[in-house]
């Protein structure tokens, strides 16, 4: 009688754990019902950073643009000291202040868009740049595309001291590799690149730490021709800079550590011939690319030819699409930290 009590209650407790262990079913649903709740969680972290970044946007541009009206009798010294607490310095004499970058000139005065002067480093002249302060503001144009007004098949010499025109907001220019390199030498810095193709699409890519190094050699280097280096890659465009996404391409075309080669100054790596030459324009060409954004200016979008030379982002519309417009600007990493970088707003 005590044996079969025994065995009855050992039966009865294995029934116990098998009936309170989950199915595979069920602990399937518990984990899928885990994820949804992270998923919505990281959804409403999203939507609240979004907002945030919406209102720091919106709270720069009432900051600058809508200052109400004072009552009779106020006063307005007061008004306007309370309204930009970055307040002019006192440059109503012969002083001339050059900022370092539109990044700082965004932060002592907040101008509107622009062309202005800046003098990154001590030993450079003060040169003319166009500051976007929109999208966030501060940023610093290297490249425009608009028209095709301005042909970009230059020379060495061209490119390294800058050619274009400076004068109005959709002019065309390349600011020049030597001021390029002055200006991303300070330090870490935003690369924005903003594509428009000729159905008015929007896109951009986002590269950190994008930078160039010297034309000359430092002590016992080889020379360095403005060699191009960036880190990590963010946005909509696709990784165009790096290749794609194909191993087997970035091999062949990544731009990431490739020297600056011209029409008449080949430092690519396709032994054949020259990159430059065939794509019309100055870059950093590996052998040869996957973005071209110096190349040939067609007035259609696609075209045809021996070589693939138009205005080219290839990851977002393939290497026989030339762009209408294409924007390359940079601003300090840190500047996106406090103000939201505003990156892809309305792209
Ligand atoms: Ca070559």
């Amino acid at each position: 009688m005590n044996f079969m009590f025994v065995m009855f209650l050992l039966v009865f407790i294995r029934h116990i754990r098998a009936s309170s262990r989950p199915s595979p079913e069920e602990e399937c649903r518990v984990e899928l019902l885990e994820l949804r709740h992270t998923i919505s969680s990281l959804q409403n972290r999203l939507l609240i950073g979004e907002w945030q970044l919406r209102n720091l946007q919106e709270y720069n541009h009432f900051y600058r643009r809508h200052k109400p009206t004072p009552p009779p009798g106020t006063n307005m010294t007061a008004i306007t000291a309370e309204l930009m607490p970055i307040s002019l310095p006192g440059t109503s004499g012969n002083l001339i202040v050059y900022d370092r970058d539109c990044a700082a000139l965004h932060d002592r005065i907040q101008p509107p868009s622009g062309f202005y002067r800046i003098k990154p480093t001590p030993g450079l002249e003060p040169f003319l740049v166009y500051c976007d302060m929109s999208d966030g503001g501060g940023w610093t144009v290297l490249q425009q595309r608009r028209n095709g007004k301005v042909d970009f098949n230059r020379n060495w010499n061209e490119y390294k001291e800058g050619f274009g025109n400076f004068k109005v907001k959709n002019d065309e220019f390349w600011l020049g590799n030597e001021y390029m390199r002055a200006l991303l030498k300070g330090g870490e810095n935003l690369m924005k690149i903003d594509l428009t193709d000729w159905s008015r699409k929007k896109t951009h890519a986002l590269y950190e730490n994008f930078r160039i190094a010297d034309e000359k050699a430092s002590f016992r280097t080889s020379p360095d021709k403005y060699r191009l280096q960036f880190g990590m890659y963010s946005g909509r465009a696709g990784d165009a800079l790096s290749g794609g996404s194909r191993m087997e391409d970035q091999w062949s075309v990544s731009h990431n550590s490739m020297q600056f080669s011209t029409k008449d100054q080949d430092n690519d790596r396709y032994m054949k011939g020259s990159c430059a030459k065939e794509n019309k324009g100055g870059w950093w060409f590996n052998r040869c690319h996957a973005a071209n954004l110096n190349g040939k200016y067609y007035r259609r979008g696609e075209y045809r030819g021996k070589h693939d030379n138009g205005v080219v982002w290839s990851t977002w519309r393939g290497l026989w699409y030339s762009l209408h417009h294409t924007t390359m600007k940079v601003r300090p990493l840190r500047f996106m930290d406090s103000l939201g970088s505003g990156a892809g707003a309305g792209d």
